[in-house]
Order: C-alpha cells, then structure tokens, then sequence
C-alpha cells in the first residue's frame, strides 16, 4: 500500500473538522512552547510567531504522535510544513500508522513524506490502513521537529447506510455494494451497484449524522458501459423528501473513464446526512462501484467541546 499524493482534500470523521481534532498529541520533548496540540488545533497558520505549530528539541529521532482514542480506517493525513527558514527539518519525515505504542509508535506501518515545501500543505493519500495511533517521526538524526497542523480523515461512507430506487431484475447489484470499501469495477465481482432500468433511478448513501463534506470519489464500471455515469446529478442535505432529490445539487458528473475513480471536491460548504446520486431519465441504468464520503461531522454542541 502506498501513499499518492493528491491535490484534492479528503477524507473524515469526528469532532470538529477531523479525526485529528478530537485526537490527543504527544511529542519527544517540547522546545519554546511548540505544544503537541499546536499540530491538532484547527489551523494552518505556518509562521512560528503565529504560534500554531510544534517545535520540539533538538532530539534524536524526534516524533510526534497523535491518539485517535480508537483504531479508525485513515485515508488521508494532511500536514502543514513550517513556513520560516526551518522548514528543511522535516526532509525524511516519516508517517507510521497503526495502533501499537511500541517504540512510541514509531514501528508502526511507515509512509514517507519525502518533502513538503516551506509553508505548503500536502495530502497523502492511501485506500484505508487501519490505526489507533499516527505519528511524524524523523528517523536516524538529531533534529528538529516543526509541524503546524495535521489532519487525519476517514472515509465516512464506510459507516453509512445505503438504498437504491430499484436492484437489477430486482435482486442484482445491492445498493450496499458501492459502500463496501471495494473499488473493484468488474460487475461479476459483487461490488458494484445496479438499478433496474427506470426513469430518473437514483441511489443514496444515509451518513447517519450531518457531516460537511469536503470531497466525494466514484468509480464506474470498468467493464462494460461508462458513459451510463454521464449527467449524473448529486445531491447533499438533511431531507428525505423525494428521496432526497429536493436536497441541492452539488455537483454534475461529465463522464469518467471506465473503471476510473474521480474526485469532486468543494470548496464552497457543502452540508448534509444525505447523499443522492440520481441520474436524470428514461430508461436508464444506474450503476456506481464505489461511492467515498469524505469530510467530517458538523460541529454541534455536544461536540464542540472535548
Ligand atoms: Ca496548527
Ligand atoms: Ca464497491
């Protein structure tokens, strides 16, 4: 499994926007009050006077780890380099995943972060391993460690439930088929989606919470007929009311490749316990092999605090 580094944001879960804000962090040591929660407290901000990032001493092997209190399936980790003339120390950096505490969490599985360019904020990407803990370590110096901000999301599909307007004759291509965590794009595979031919067929994932969304990935079917994605419509929100078609339409698929996963990523707020993916029509088939959520739980009251 490799991490690819993409541009597009990703992924969620929890408390306020990540799995990494509801975490608690550690460090090797602490250096002029760059506290481990400088790295989970929500922003960027990459300037050491700024007061946003870590700074531990001089260490050898520095690390820092953040506890994600339980073991979650993490598909990205974003981290936001320090802008000054420090930001050199982190050439090396490596992130391990996992939930062991051996060796402070530093054997866990590894990923290299190779580079992250002064001040730049980059996403690395994998298709889910599974960890309790996830740390940034600098292995086999002494160094340095600066980090202003870290976020860690989850496919948040993955726990959801979903429904289709109608399975193939009825009992092919189950709705639950595109949260299966498969991207595999072969239909005789069993991971794939498919509605019976209809007018207007739709499916939809239910969230079980509202969560701000920040991107969705779709792969189609890889082997036979692609371009059934072409001018599917996809709706987010709270309402269930015609299926959850009066919900906003957040996005339009042109087409994508066959077997393809594509990314449609918001930057404007994109809300809701519900998303629909309706493709508008008559006599028309809709088959999806994978549907990833990513973003992470409304803040409401209860958890704002922690
Ligand atoms: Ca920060
Ligand atoms: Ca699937």
């Amino acid at each position: 499994m490799t991490f690819t580094r993409l541009v597009e944001g990703c992924c969620v879960t929890v408390v306020l926007p990540e799995l990494a804000l509801s975490g608690k962090a550690t460090q090797s040591s602490v250096h002029a009050n760059g506290i481990p929660y400088n790295a989970i407290d929500g922003n960027r901000a990459s300037r050491w006077n700024q007061g946003s990032c870590i700074h531990t001493g001089p260490d050898f092997n520095p690390w820092w780890r953040l506890d994600l209190r339980k073991t979650h399936k993490v598909f990205s980790v974003i981290i936001t380099n320090i802008v000054d003339a420090h930001s050199a120390r982190l050439n090396g950096a490596e992130i391990r995943i996992g939930d062991s505490l051996e060796n402070n969490g530093n054997d866990n599985p590894r990923y290299f972060t190779d580079h992250i360019p002064a001040g730049f904020t980059q996403n690395f990407q994998c298709p889910g391993m599974d960890g309790h803990y996830v740390n940034v370590v600098i292995p086999g110096r002494g160094e340095y460690l600066h980090i202003c901000e870290v976020e860690v999301y989850e496919n948040v599909a993955l726990r959801g439930k979903a429904t289709q307007s109608d399975r193939y004759e009825h009992m092919f291509g189950a709705a639950y088929n595109a949260i299966d965590g498969n991207r595999n794009s072969v239909f005789a595979a069993d991971s794939c989606t498919h509605t019976d031919e209809q007018t207007n067929p739709w499916w939809r994932v239910d969230l079980l919470d509202s969560y701000i969304i920040t991107s969705i990935k779709i792969t189609n079917r890889g082997d036979c007929c692609p371009e059934r994605l072409n001018g599917v419509q996809i709706h987010v929100g709270n309402s269930l009311e015609d299926n959850g078609l009066r919900n906003p339409i957040v996005g339009t698929i042109a087409a994508i490749a066959a077997g393809s996963t594509d990314t449609l990523s918001f930057t404007d707020h994109v809300e809701g316990r519900h998303v629909i993916l309706v493709l508008p029509g008559i006599n028309r088939f809709l088959t999806l092999c994978e549907v990833e959520v990513y973003g992470y739980r409304a803040p409401t009251g209860n958890n704002l605090s922690f």
